[in-house]
């Protein structure tokens, strides 16, 4: 069975949603991703990823599979019939991967890293000044839209969910959007999405950050 390493409510929950918009069972592994221990037994989180960071993915044979854009695409791939993302060959496939780097590139890196990592002793001016503009960019994209790629929710969607979930602790009200708002209630109305989050948010109260 597949093995995901994540940490409550970090980037490893979009990889958590696919899993559950596809129906795939796994085994959910907490890593804490400050002590760098996995919490089922105390062990070097370094030994499973020498990043150390969420989501890794171990597959069947054993290998481990890390960065979000890679294990939303082989979670994708592994259940084409549920539509999570276009097939290879299709030129929205190129689409969703803008996508993926869009957002852990330019909304994760760039902004919500810094600010959840770093002291914001001034040093995070920069990134908060370019967001907005950021996220003008989904805002548009999405104001006569359903979904980021195409006319399903595909791992893009669920990649942008959880970026949008975490800008308010980072301190951004998404409301000034009016269409990221609605995306936000449309996708956290979405029974998987719902799950994973529940399931996300209750563990969060049992680590300490
Ligand atoms: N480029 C990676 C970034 C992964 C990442 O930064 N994960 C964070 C949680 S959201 C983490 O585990 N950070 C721990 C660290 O960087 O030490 C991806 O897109 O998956």
């Amino acid at each position: 069975m597949l093995q995901l390493y994540f940490f409550p409510m970090a980037c490893s929950l979009a990889s958590r949603i696919a899993l559950t918009e596809a129906g795939i069972e796994a085994n959910y592994h907490l890593a804490h991703i400050w002590t760098k221990k996995v919490v089922d037994d105390g062990s070097d989180f370094h030994d499973v990823s020498p990043k150390g960071a969420v989501p890794v993915l171990v597959l069947e044979n054993g290998e481990r599979l890390t960065e979000s854009a890679a294990v939303l695409q082989y979670i994708a791939d592994l259940k084409p019939e549920a539509g999570l993302a276009p097939q290879s060959g299709d030129p929205d496939r190129y689409r969703l991967q803008e996508w993926l780097s869009f957002i852990g590139a330019e909304i994760h890196k760039a902004f919500l890293f810094p600010t959840f990592w770093y002291k914001d002793d001034g040093s995070l001016a920069k990134p908060r000044a370019r967001i907005a503009q950021t996220l003008s960019v989904p805002a548009a994209h999405l104001a006569d839209r359903e979904f980021l790629v195409g006319n399903r929710f595909t791992v893009a969607d669920a990649h942008l969910t959880w970026a949008l979930l975490l800008l308010r602790p980072a301190g951004v009200d998404i409301a000034q959007w009016q269409s990221l708002r609605s995306y936000l209630e449309r996708m956290q109305a979405r029974p998987a999405v719902k799950e994973a989050i529940a399931t996300e948010m209750a563990l969060r109260k049992t680590v300490a950050a």
